[in-house]
């Protein structure tokens, strides 16, 4: 149900929500529709009490819908409706019983108005869901488990060409922490797939299809190197953005393998679950380090951010390079196939823009008079930053120090030591790339392919 609404949710209230709720979104989604369901539910059980056709008419069209929900899914096969159809039988038969009147007329209302034969109904029937949720948890904890357990066992090997050590210099949060990376998807439960029948088949435009295991692939020369990843939904100032040291497989390599046929300049990546992202075939071949990731931070990569192969494309905002659980590489062309996000309206390049943030003060603060670091981040994938620089108050533009940074497809580290005066302060903060380009100033809203303007915050001094 979750993934259909997800789905079936106009852009416009997608980007209120992630605005909004940020990564609450997926249980806000859970609880309103738990909540709905309770309610027909309970509709149901009422109309049930006066009229028996009820029972058949709510619990059928209940199951139907979330038969129809599951079938809606991209990976879904048929056994997907089981799981509806067998709860909407489950519930029909438990609400016919509920409401049976009794044999021979003889009434079991005991003297206090509590009907005995209800209750002990009720009693057993939460027995038998207990019983039933118990299973259904130990499955799923079961196969939670085997994946934890197969990715811990996972050896990645050494990269043959490893990333360069880091300058020295350079910040010590220049790396995003564990546990600290952004995630942004549309999976309500994170696929846990088996990497012993792992593959990759790349097919389509292509002169010879390929089809890689895991122990193939990870057999290829790795190559490591600090990316950052950033989300085309990410506002000015926003959270969805974090560098690390990824290891993995270019993918250039594996397409001229394969043979991409002229005209091909769509890469549509497919996951387990169904998702499709369309990378710009250009930016597989350019010589950037377009690559196959297995491993993140010195470890395979965590379930969340993809386990075990995802995509990254330096440049790219993630929903246009950085496919999670891949499992398929179409060769095709942009005319021919629209992925999951550009038939919602997103752009097809997924370009990523100059931007820059504020990290230090945080909006609002209140600080002493004199000496203040303000200090944060500034990216533009592919092209580097040339500089960053201030403006209080919206006076002129003051030069940022710029921190040692891995390369141009990293975000790079600034700060600015201010002379605070009394009073309120508002700080902005704007990069210009190294082709020149000086970030824009005018706002536009993430949707449709970045958002554009200048992070500025309000402070308080003394
Ligand atoms: N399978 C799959 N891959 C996906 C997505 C998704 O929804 N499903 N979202 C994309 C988006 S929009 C972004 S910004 C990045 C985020 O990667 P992260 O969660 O590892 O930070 O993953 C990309 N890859
Ligand atoms: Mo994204």
């Amino acid at each position: 149900m979750g993934g259909a609404v997800i789905d079936a949710t106009p852009t416009s209230i997608k980007e209120f929500a992630v605005r909004e709720l940020g990564t609450h979104d997926k249980p806000v989604l859970l609880t309103v529709i738990a909540l709905v369901l309770v309610l027909l539910a309970v509709v149901t059980g009422i109309a049930a009490t006066r009229w028996r056709v009820a029972i058949g008419v709510g619990t059928a069209l209940l199951g139907a819908v979330g038969a129809a929900a599951a079938l809606s899914r991209p990976a879904a096969t048929w056994v997907d409706a089981g799981p509806s159809l067998l709860g909407a039988v489950v519930a029909g038969l438990a609400l016919w019983w509920l409401t049976r009147e009794p044999r021979g007329g003889a009434t079991a209302v005991r003297e206090d108005g509590v009907d005995r034969r209800l209750v002990l109904r009720l009693s057993l029937l939460a027995v038998g869901a207990t019983a039933a949720e118990a299973a259904a948890l130990t499955v799923s904890g079961q196969r939670e488990k085997a994946a934890g357990q197969s990715r811990e066992a996972l050896r990645l090997p050494a990269p043959a060409d490893p990333a360069k050590p880091l300058p020295s210099g350079i910040g010590a949060d220049f790396n995003t922490p564990d546990g600290a990376f952004y995630r942004v998807d549309t999976a309500l439960t994170v696929p846990r797939i088996d990497p012993a029948t792992w593959s990759l088949r790349i097919h389509g435009m292509v002169d010879r299809e390929l089809t890689l295991t895991l122990a193939e692939l990870l057999r290829r020369p790795l190559i490591e190197r600090d990316l950052t990843l950033n989300c085309v939904s990410n506002e000015v100032g926003g959270p969805y953005i974090g560098t690390a040291r990824w290891l993995g497989v270019p993918l250039g390599a594996l397409l001229r393998e394969a043979g991409v046929q002229s005209g091909a300049d769509q890469i549509v990546a497919r996951s387990v679950e169904g998702m499709t992202i369309g990378t710009p075939v250009a930016t597989a071949l350019d010589g950037r380090d377009t690559m196959l990731a297995v491993g993140m931070n010195g470890e395979p990569l965590p379930l969340d951010h993809g386990f075990p192969v995802r995509m990254l494309t330096p440049g790219l905002y993630g929903y246009a390079g950085a496919c999670k659980w891949v499992t398929e590489l179409e060769l095709t062309t942009f005319d021919r196939f629209d992925a999951y996000w550009v038939e919602r309206g997103w752009g097809t390049q997924g370009t990523v823009k100059t931007a820059s943030r504020i990290d230090k003060p945080k909006p609002f603060a209140r600080m002493a008079a004199g000496s203040v670091t303000v200090a944060g981040v500034a990216w533009a994938q592919r092209r580097g930053i040339a500089a960053v620089e201030v403006s209080v108050d919206g006076g002129a533009w003051m030069p940022a120090e710029l921190l040692p940074t891995a390369s141009i497809d990293t975000w790079t580290q600034w700060r600015f030591t201010w002379k605070a005066s009394p009073g309120p302060h508002s700080l902005a903060v704007r990069a210009t790339d190294r082709t020149g380009a000086v970030q824009p100033s005018a706002r536009a809203t993430p949707f449709p392919d970045g958002a554009t303007g200048w992070h500025t915050i309000s402070v308080t001094v003394g």
